[in-house]
């Protein structure tokens, strides 16, 4: 039977958003056109942390309002980056509180003067809480550190004879019980111990709470009325293929829509006019995950023409957006891609790296992709939040499927269920399909990972998270990762797929790699004899210390990663046999987390190092993705092309 999207999700969808929690505006891409330009701002910024005793010196003395410099002594910074590991101060490595970044833009003459031209600030992301000023006006605010968000700056820099703008961006990091991820600010009162005013920020997930402007920050141009949104949705119909499009357009009211669909040679195969629309495509590539398919991540190419007719005359504004044709759905113990049986095999991932942080970086991001495909991985989850829109744009073209995360994480105090918490998280779920809706790559969404789902608020809180989700996106099913036992679970039962962690013979029964295959296999029947739902292992794995050899082996040598996963892997063979979908390691890489005596410089459970080196387990996953993919693609013929050299995929 076919579960699917319901359609009970989907009519309360119009109910929710009337309760005002729809947002305002697209987040396409900044791509650029005939009709948008773009001018990217990265590089150095002028930096100060407000080590103030209350953190307000900032504001009471109003940093925004004159050149950074003039209010006291700035940091060179680096944009993009985290600000923590670039310095040599342990005091900024550790900060809570607001940080100021600022760096002077200079635009090019035609924005400034032609009013039909539209100056939009892009924030990639700004960990956690951002403030945004220009030339000292109040321009922006955004809760969340994950999430584009733009700020209209036309009429700023279109007021006076202006070469250049000041841009000031005011950063908090802290967490509470309503932030997501939550945190608590705990303050420790006895003087004998610590000095007056002391506080530490506390945190219940295992990564570094990284702050700073992560993700590029950006100027671009569209005409005064432009296209805001598209939405794509698409479905196949024997051999053709269907692109269900909507169009949003501001700033004016008198326009035309014309859209046509190239192929990956430029021909056009499909075109329409009007807002929304289906074009068909007689004889489609579907999008095909990689290894799937001899040629996979097939994109076609929408060509979005807007003309209006506005006080100046006629202006047009084009958008281009990648699209692949490609359906999802789920059974009671398949996950199916293009109605073909796919099986997750793959990692977990961090945007996390030395001294950046999770500062985004090109080089990395390559690096990475050029690892997976060498792995033979065809999927990764977001863990444990949005990743930037670079990543996703690049497991479209490559075909790496994604389970696409919020940065619901940590979630266990029982004020983090509150309304205003609920609140929250349901407007990230709407940022975060807002922004990555149209990339083939994402098939499903994750809303958290491990809440507290056997405490009594969790049951109305997942079931109005999923049903929300499900309203926003009804293309896609939704899940959430749990740790918690199957019989107190209270979310499970709104879930699409049950995606499960385990750390068996790791977190108990130390060393002993012999109770894993009873308990793993254990774990699968009941989940599975309950709720009846395709099963995901989303977490499993050890902490390694690379170069640390013992055999027999011992918790933290390699041999000891290895031999673990192998006896995860004999009890995953028979269940994939059944209704297991999938599996994906913890973790790609190693990665930084708090310091704590469990921790040695960080969480170890990489099969790579933080350096992006093998560690043996590296070789033995890919001899068993190489061999998963061998199994599961489709058509059953020549997959080849896609092989790299000396890989161990054989036909
Ligand atoms: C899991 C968490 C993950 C941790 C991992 C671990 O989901 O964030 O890093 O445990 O302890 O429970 O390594």
């Amino acid at each position: 039977m076919l579960r699917g999207p319901a359609a009970v999700w989907a009519a309360l969808g119009p109910l929710l958003w009337a309760c005002g929690l729809a947002l305002r505006g697209g987040m396409l891409y900044p791509r650029e056109s005939p009709s948008r330009e773009r001018k990217e701002l990265n590089g150095l910024w002028s930096f100060r942390a407000d080590f103030s005793e209350n953190r307000r010196q900032g504001f009471e003395q109003q940093w925004y309002r004159t050149p950074l410099r003039e209010s006291g002594p700035t940091l060179d910074m680096p944009v993009p980056s985290s600000f923590n590991d670039v310095g040599q101060d342990r005091q900024l490595r550790s900060f809570v509180g607001w940080v100021w970044y600022e760096r002077e833009a200079t635009l090019p003459q035609r924005w400034t003067q032609d009013l039909g031209t539209r100056v939009v600030l892009r924030i990639g992301s700004a960990h956690y809480y951002a403030i945004v000023w220009v030339n000292g006006v109040h321009v922006a605010e955004h809760e969340g550190g994950h999430l584009p968000f733009e700020a209209d700056i036309s009429k700023l820099v279109q007021s006076g004879p202006l070469a250049s703008c000041r841009i000031t961006i005011a950063i908090n990091n802290t967490l509470t019980p309503h932030t997501l991820p939550p945190g608590t600010i705990l303050y420790q009162t006895d003087t004998s111990k610590y000095p007056k005013g002391y506080f530490v920020q506390n945190i219940n997930f295992d990564f570094f709470n990284y702050a700073g402007l992560h993700r590029p920050v950006l100027l671009y141009t569209t005409p005064t009325t432009y296209i805001d949104d598209i939405t794509v949705s698409t479905s196949v119909d024997q051999d053709t293929g269907l692109v269900d499009y909507q169009i949003f357009v501001e700033g004016g009211e008198h326009f035309q829509l014309e859209v046509r669909l190239l192929d990956e040679e430029g021909k056009v195969v499909a075109q329409g006019t009007g807002g929304r629309g289906q074009l068909q495509v007689p004889n489609a590539h579907l999008w095909w995950p990689y290894l799937m398919h001899e040629h996979p991540a097939y994109l076609y190419s929408l060509e979005v023409r807007l003309t209006a007719q506005t006080a100046a005359g006629s202006v047009s504004d084009f958008y281009t957006l990648p699209v692949g044709i490609r359906t999802v759905a789920v059974t009671e113990h398949q996950f199916l891609i293009n109605g073909k049986p796919f099986y997750f095999h793959g990692v977990n991932k961090h945007e996390d790296a030395d001294i950046r942080g999770k500062g985004f970086d090109w080089p990395l991001l390559v690096k990475d992709f050029n690892l997976l495909r060498w792995l033979g991985a065809n999927a990764f989850r977001t863990s444990h939040y949005p990743y930037a829109e670079e990543v996703m744009q690049l497991c479209d073209r490559y075909g790496i499927v994604v389970i696409d995360e919020s940065p619901g994480v940590g979630i266990v105090l029982v004020e983090s269920y509150s309304n205003v918490s609920l609140q929250h998280h349901l407007e990230v779920m709407e940022e975060l399909v807002r922004r990555d809706k149209n990339h083939p790559a994402v098939v499903m969404w994750s809303v958290a990972n491990e809440p507290t789902s056997f405490l009594k608020p969790a049951g109305y809180y997942f079931k109005t998270l999923i049903a929300h989700t499900k309203a926003l996106d009804p293309s896609r099913p939704v899940t959430f990762v749990t740790n918690s036992n199957y019989e107190a679970d209270l979310g499970a039962p709104y879930v699409d797929v049950i995606c499960v962690n385990s750390y068996y013979s790791w977190y108990h029964d130390y060393g002993h790699m012999e109770v894993i295959q009873l308990q793993l296999a254990t774990q699968f029947e009941n989940w599975y004899r309950t709720y009846q739902k395709p099963i995901i292992q989303s977490e499993y794995g050890a902490d390694t210390i690379a170069g640390f050899h013992q055999d027999p082996p011992l918790m933290f040598s390699e041999e000891y990663q290895k031999g673990l996963l192998e006896q995860y892997h004999l009890v995953l063979d028979q269940k994939r046999k059944e209704y297991v979908v999938g599996e994906l390691i913890w973790n790609f890489a190693d990665f930084m987390t708090n310091q704590s005596p469990q921790r040695v410089m960080g969480n170890k459970k990489g099969i790579f190092t933080r350096q992006r080196q093998p560690k043996g387990a590296a070789f033995l996953l890919r001899e068993r993705y190489w061999k998963l993919a061998n199994e599961t693609r489709y058509p059953w013929s020549a997959v080849k092309s896609q092989c790299l050299e000396n890989s161990p995929f054989t036909l």
